[in-house]
This record gives C-alpha cells, structure tokens and sequence, in this order.
C-alpha cells in the first residue's frame, strides 16, 4: 500500500497511524499541496491529501481509506462496534491532533489513535 501525503496533514497523520496500528504493510510518499505527482493525482483528482494506492485500487479522503484498511484487515479492531463509541472515534479522528486534549487520550474511544500519533511522530517527514 502506497499513502500519498505530507506530515502537514492532520488527516495524512490519521490514516498513517490507523495503518500502522493496523500492522498493514505500507510506504508514504511524500506529496506536497497542490502536488502534480502523477500517482498521486491519479488516486485523488482534487488532489487532497491522503489518498492511497493498493495495486491497482484507490482510494482518496481518509475516512474512506480508515473503512478501506479495516475491510481489509479486520484484526485489531479499531472501529467501536457500538454506534455511540464509533462517533465518538470517528468525530475524533477528524480533528486536527493539537485539538485532541490529554484527558481525552486517557478517556476515550480515541486515545488508541493519540498513543499511535505519538508513538510513530517520526515515522513522517
Ligand atoms: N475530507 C478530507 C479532507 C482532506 C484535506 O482537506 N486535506 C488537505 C490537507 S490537510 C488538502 O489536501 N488540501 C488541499 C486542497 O484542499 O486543495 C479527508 O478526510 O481526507
């Protein structure tokens, strides 16, 4: 799997630390805003960042690229079943990460997602 994006990106740093903790085998290549490069406009034609190729499928916007990984790796599973709790993670995930409190790493259905952000910072450049 291929994830185009910057570090920039809070929405880049989630799909990177979701495929991570996921154990999928991944690559990120580098784009920056506004990138012409080819593979990656090709996966996201309104060139937002992330977007991911996966042979031959792709895929842009990272709640579409979280579900993705999930259908395809089921375990571990880091999608709450329960509705309540899924919006609570999917609410979260979508915040740019300096908004996520330290209270709320420690209390909730996110704090998966902050440990993982924090534990691979320097996994991008
Ligand atoms: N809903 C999208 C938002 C992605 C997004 O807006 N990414 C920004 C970078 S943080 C971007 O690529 N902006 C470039 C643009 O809007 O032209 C997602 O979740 O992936």
């Amino acid at each position: 799997m291929i994830i185009y994006g910057s570090s920039v990106s809070p929405y880049v740093r989630k799909v990177v630390a979701f495929a991570a903790e996921k154990g999928l085998e991944f690559k990120v290549k580098g784009v920056t805003l506004n990138s012409q490069d080819p593979g990656f406009r090709e996966a996201s034609p309104f060139a937002k960042m992330p977007a991911l190729r996966d042979g031959d499928y792709l895929l842009a916007d990272s709640s579409a690229i979280v579900a993705y990984m999930d259908a395809v790796k089921p375990d571990p599973a880091l999608i709450p079943a329960d509705r309540g709790n899924e919006g609570r993670r999917s609410g979260g995930t979508s915040l740019p990460t300096p908004s996520l409190s330290a209270r709320a790493s420690r209390s909730s259905s996110i704090g998966w997602w902050l440990r993982a952000f924090s534990a691979r910072r320097g996994t991008l450049r």
